[in-house]
């Protein structure tokens, strides 16, 4: 173990040596900087820190990601994946922080010190699945990355280009979670989630209002390549014209954030009206649907309703399936008012409220037999306790059961095979809300129609430090700066069903705002207010908003 440790120090300094005074954390969804800056060591850094984890957890894969998913093109970042395919476990976070800041000097004490707390067998082999997006910058980082784990006398499983779902379920299915896995290929995956999402299409592809026939956003990334490969096993199932499909810049006007934030049309798509159209990040792991109407107006689908949709009719499953299992919903401070009261009220699903973050909503997600989490921005999936996967297994082959009952249990276990369950997963989850919307014979006007939405805003706010702003009450609740929260509460008072809140982001150095009201000047009125008190009282830098 010495030598090995020695020799990582040495090729860490004379190849990857730390970069600049400045420390980063192991954020939302891993570590992620501006223009890819000064990256090389920390990958360097966190393909060994897979070996340990993978070591940790008796040689099970591990998976790297390198991307930074929604945030602009010349950005690039990395995450780790556990090996059920789920986020890094949040005690590793700090570990990873740790080694990240480390000085070239410290890393083979930082390493030893994590061995020793975690008290891992050096003796046993470790492996770690490497993954990367479309960024320029990714190929080089992933070299860093494999030159860590090698050192460190691990083994790589190299996927190349991949979206960050994709390589999620490679690391459950190389590690047999379960039979809701099969191959660790592209091919594998697209095998088993299409040939289920034909089986549930029957051979009748259209159904009522519903047209078998989206247009698709890729953002320019990932997800168009990828899903142009698995567009050859959907057949005449569903089709999908791709567009924003490689040639233009990541994320750039375009993309399931872009769309969301801005609340307008991607470029690129050309305009159709009342056409089904949706549209993934950069690295695919996020969807939003959106239409535009005969007036030329845009309606936004975006997490909240795919979240409403898909537990609207696993709650229908469910209830004629007999199993009396406990579905769930969770969502985050940035959920619409309205989709939480359609939720509890109309739909009667218990929902949850946790801090932005996938890693946040899966674990609450998996309390339930069957969890739905979406965050508002499109990020989210559905879980299925093992219970609930045994019941449904077992139920769906009773051929004792009456026949309605049989078909819901039937469709249930069904659907879990297009659902990838590690993660959100744009793919999947766009195969999921087609498969409702063809049940129940439902155009996108038909979706949009189950409730209201109340108008909302999204703005950013640039301070010197985005850690003075702290919260409380999965993030509703600003503890400091002394006095924020006060003067927040006293302007969302001048708005009829006003409400906002701020949190530092977890991917970007700033502060995000967020608010809604009953119209949408008032919720850009109020979104701009609260900016400005955060702009004054958190350190902004540059001109403030002006309300
Ligand atoms: C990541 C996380 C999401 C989170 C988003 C924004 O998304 O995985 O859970 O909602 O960042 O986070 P923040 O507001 O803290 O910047 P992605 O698609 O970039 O991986």
């Amino acid at each position: 173990m010495a030598d090995v440790v020695s020799n990582v120090k040495k090729v860490g300094l004379e190849k990857y040596p730390r970069q600049g005074p400045r420390n980063i954390q192991y954020g939302t969804a891993g570590f992620r900087t501006r223009w890819a800056e000064d990256l090389d060591y920390v990958l360097y850094r966190v393909g060994l820190l897979a070996v340990l984890r993978s070591k940790s957890k008796g040689g099970a894969a591990i998976g790297l990601m390198i991307t930074a998913s929604h945030n602009p093109e010349p950005d690039n970042g990395v995450k780790l994946i556990d090996p059920f395919g789920e986020m890094l476990q949040q005690r590793w976070e700090k570990f990873a922080t740790r080694l990240a800041n480390a000085s070239d000097t410290e890393l083979d004490s930082a390493l030893l010190e994590i061995v020793e707390a975690e008290s891992i067998s050096w003796e046993t082999q470790a492996l770690v699945c490497v993954g990367q997006d479309t960024r320029p910058s990714s190929p080089g980082l992933a070299q860093a990355a494999v030159t860590g784990i090698r050192t460190m006398g691990g083994k790589v499983n190299d996927y190349g280009i991949v979206t960050t779902p994709m390589l999620h379920y490679f690391v459950a299915c190389i590690n047999n979670i379960g039979s809701a896995y099969s191959e660790p290929t592209e091919d594998g995956y697209f095998k088993k989630i299409i040939t289920a999402f034909k089986k549930l299409r029957g051979d009748k592809p259209e159904n009522g209002k519903y047209v078998p026939s989206v247009m698709f956003d890729g953002a320019n990334g990932v997800g168009a390549m990828k899903l142009e490969a698995g567009l050859l096993h959907l057949h005449d199932s569903l089709q999908v014209q791709l567009y924003n499909n490689g040639t233009g810049q990541l994320n750039y006007k375009c993309g399931a954030d872009y769309i969301k934030v801005q609340q307008c049309a991607p470029v690129g798509v050309p305009q159709k009206s009342n056409a089904r159209c949706v549209s993934v990040d950069g690295d695919a792991d996020r969807i939003v649907y959106y239409y535009i109407d005969t007036h030329d107006k845009f309606h936004l689908l975006d997490g909240d309703r795919i979240a409403t949709l898909i537990a609207g009719y696993l709650m229908e499953l469910i209830k004629k399936s007999d199993l009396g299992l406990q579905l769930g919903l969770v969502q985050t401070a940035y959920a619409n008012g309205s989709s939480t009261s359609y939720i509890s009220k109309t739909l009667k699903v218990p929902v949850a409220c946790v801090p932005t973050g996938v890693k946040h909503l899966h674990h609450k997600a998996m309390e339930y037999d069957i969890g739905v989490y979406f965050e508002a921005n499109g990020h989210g999936t559905v879980t299925f306790s093992d219970f609930a996967t045994r019941c449904i297994c077992s139920a769906a082959e009773d051929l004792s059961l009456p026949a309605d009952q049989l078909h819901a249990t039937e469709t249930l276990a069904t659907l879990m095979d297009v659902i990838n369950q590690t993660v959100g997963d744009a793919i999947s989850d766009m195969l999921i809300v087609e498969t409702v919307l063809h049940a129940r014979g439902w155009s996108i006007e038909d979706w949009e129609a189950t409730y209201t939405d109340l108008p909302n805003r999204q703005l950013k706010v640039v301070v010197k430090d985005r850690r003075v702003i702290e919260t409380t009450d999965a993030e509703r609740v600003c503890v400091t700066p002394a006095g924020l929260q006060d003067q927040i509460n006293m302007l969302v008072k001048n708005f009829p069903n006003g409400r906002s809140f701020v949190r530092p982001s977890g991917t970007e150095d700033i502060v995000r705002v967020y608010a809604e009201a009953d119209t949408q000047a008032s919720a850009d009125r109020l979104a701009l207010q609260v900016a400005s008190v955060v702009h004054q009282l958190a350190g902004g830098i540059g001109s403030p908003p002006v309300p």
